[in-house]
């Protein structure tokens, strides 16, 4: 079906909104059976790559140029490093350490959720280890005391750790309590339900399946529409001076 030149999708100066009738899909070096949607890169201003990685069955991934975080969509793959085998379901989400020798394997079709990012190491800092989780067994965390929007943190924190991920779950009705401007970046992936995302100076529906991605300083506001929560993974650097070696 034409859509006559229209689509939700915009970029603009401090933001994408990428839905998904405007994916475009590439192959990438060492990926064997896996197409990439790149959905931010340094490409359009983004200091990370997120990407959803879409296997064959077979397929696998290619090595990491910098630190990886995977989130399983649908369903499962087999992760290796350091003689041990790992196996990641739906919801469930592994982070391996820049340099970590690793490789990444799906049986079956599956399709996961890849961000990137180079590890800014701090003077006598440990290194980060090797995690592997599932979304469903993070306790959730009342944003600002709201319990209608649940914050689950995915990463650890603490100072060895640059970037938190998050999945961020907002009951009909809830929403952002401010419009938040701030010096973090932002990758965004909206996984169940819709609603409403302020981005800029433009006001968009928006609906699981959409990309969005925040330059520092973006304005951004959410509030979840419909009669089902509103669900969506968010990544964004973290505990890191603004002067570091990323940020010239
Ligand atoms: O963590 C955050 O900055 C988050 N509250 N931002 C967002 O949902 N747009
Ligand atoms: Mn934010």
């Amino acid at each position: 079906m034409h859509h006559l030149g229209s689509t939700r999708s915009s970029l603009k100066a401090d933001h994408l909104l990428q839905t998904p009738d405007t994916f475009v899909r590439s192959p990438l070096p060492g990926a064997d059976d896996v197409e990439f949607i790149i959905h931010a890169s340094p490409q359009m201003g983004a200091r990370f790559t997120q990407m959803t990685a879409e296997f064959s069955p077979g397929g696998v991934l290619g090595p990491a140029p910098a630190q990886r975080f995977l989130y399983v969509l649908d369903g499962k793959i087999e992760i290796r490093s350091a003689g041990k085998r790992y196996v990641v379901k739906q919801d469930g989400y592994a982070y391996l350490p820049q340099g970590a020798a690793h490789s990444v394997r799906a049986p079956g079709i599956a399709r996961v959720a890849v961000i990137e990012k180079p590890y800014q190491p701090l003077d006598g800092g440990s290194a980060p280890e090797l995690v592997v989780g599932d979304e469903g067994e993070i306790a959730p965390v009342a944003l600002m005391g709201d319990r209608a929007l649940r914050v689950r943190a995915l990463m650890p924190d603490g100072p060895t750790w640059d970037f938190a991920v998050n999945t961020m779950t907002y009951d009909p009705g809830a929403a952002l309590s401010m419009v938040e401007i701030h010096a973090m970046e932002h990758g965004l992936l909206m996984l169940e339900g819709g609603g409403i995302y302020r981005l800029g100076e433009s006001w968009y529906p928006v609906q699981a399946g959409d990309f969005i991605w925040m330059r520092a300083y973006c304005p951004q506001w959410f509030g979840a529409l419909g009669k089902k929560p509103a669900k969506y993974l968010i990544y964004k650097d973290w505990r890191r001076h603004p002067l570091g070696a990323q940020n010239p």
